[in-house]
């Protein structure tokens, strides 16, 4: 195994980062690895066996669930009760949080909020689909933990991360000291280090939205729309459109070639339809540790205070410059939040310096 780097030798490798008791990550992110082997192995066979397809069953977003869907959540919950590490599990699929209360979690610190398989309308038809993880440690110290623990901000994140299930399985994550993706190598059942220091570029030229909401788009949005669809070879527009309907797999692509992933807010999701603690809080980490930044517009996706286990948010993520020019916008043209934004108001010169007021009809 010359040059080969496992999961489990790189984290131990890094235990330094990890300001906790020794081995502590090293078993939630081992716990996480199993259940995503095995949730790989049943993704890459679903067309030969009877796991593909609904469920029959709605979760609490009121979205049929995929039979993987469900399998899915089940093993992430059982390899995380059993690994003795942690007593909450967030999950996407369960309306309330599921309290971890086996002999081995008697101790157990840690809270982890799950979407255990992110684009699954994806599934029937072959697409990458993922898993997106977020881990915290309880703030409470004695009894059991509560709501209070699960509902902590982004910023308080001890670790994040994601596995896509496409052309080949990886785990990305971070503990706060940089981004490493791992791929997953069937022959030894083991996850590679192979993408080491991921770093996003500043700029690029994708953009991943679902144009069908135009319609309802915020204004900003709208303006950001036609601004990269403009003619300016200087600013190597227009840029190119990639949208495949799976958040883990849209962002995954951006992280290693530049781009801008948003799902703003639309008439069916005046929220916003992406879930911020297991799904925004962890891609907006990973995001921001490998250079990129994420708001929902005006306002650090980290910073958000959660207040329910469910609670959307809009987000816009990736690139830099790219960022900095549709909130730029937003802020011009979606006055309806302008005082929360974290810009100074007055733009004008900063859209112009940008090149882009007047490049927009
Ligand atoms: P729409 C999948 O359901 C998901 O949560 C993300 O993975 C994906 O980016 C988005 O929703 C797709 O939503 O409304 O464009 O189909």
């Amino acid at each position: 195994m010359s040059g080969i780097k496992t999961l489990g030798q790189f984290i131990i490798e890094k235990q330094a980062d990890f300001p906790y008791a020794k081995g502590e990550l090293s078993r939630l992110l081992r716990d996480i690895g199993i259940a995503s082997k095995i949730v790989n192995r049943e993704v890459n066979k679903a067309g030969l066996v009877d796991i593909l397809g609904a469920a029959g069953t709605m979760n609490i977003q009121g979205e049929g669930q995929q039979k993987l869907d469900v399998f899915a959540n089940t093993q992430f919950i059982s390899a995380l009760t059993s690994g003795g590490e942690c007593c909450i599990v967030a999950t996407e699929e369960e309306d309330d949080f599921v309290k971890i209360d086996s002999p081995v979690s008697k101790n157990a610190k840690y809270i982890v909020c799950i979407d255990p398989l992110d684009g699954s309308s994806n599934i029937d038809c072959n697409v990458a689909v993922g898993t997106i993880f977020s881990i915290y440690r309880r703030k409470s110290t004695n009894g059991k933990a509560t709501l209070q623990d699960v509902l902590q901000k982004g910023t308080e994140q001890v670790a994040a991360g994601y596995v896509i299930y496409g052309s080949s399985t990886m785990l990305v994550y971070t503990t706060g000291k940089g981004v490493n993706g791992f791929t997953l190598d069937p022959s030894i059942g083991e996850f590679c280090l192979s993408h080491p220091n991921m770093k996003i570029p500043p700029n690029g030229n994708i953009y991943s939205l679902n144009e069908g909401n135009y319609v309802h788009f915020p204004e900003g949005v709208k303006k950001y729309l036609k601004y990269v669809q403009v003619e300016d070879k200087a600013t190597n527009r227009p840029y190119t459109s990639r949208y495949i309907g799976s958040m883990v797999a849209d962002i995954h692509r951006n992280l290693i070639k530049g781009g801008i992933y948003i799902y703003p807010t639309t008439a069916r999701s005046p929220k916003g339809k992406l879930r911020l603690l297991y799904e925004c809080n962890p891609m907006a980490f990973i995001v921001e540790q490998a250079g990129g930044i994420a708001s929902d517009g005006f306002n650090r996706i980290l910073e958000i205070e959660p207040t329910e286990l469910h609670q959307r948010t809009a987000i816009f993520i990736g690139s830099e410059h790219m960022v900095h020019v549709a909130e730029s916008l937003m802020l011009e043209f979606s006055s309806e939040r302008k005082s929360e934004s974290r810009y100074i108001s007055g733009t004008e010169a900063k859209l112009e310096q940008m090149g882009i007021v007047g490049g927009i009809d």
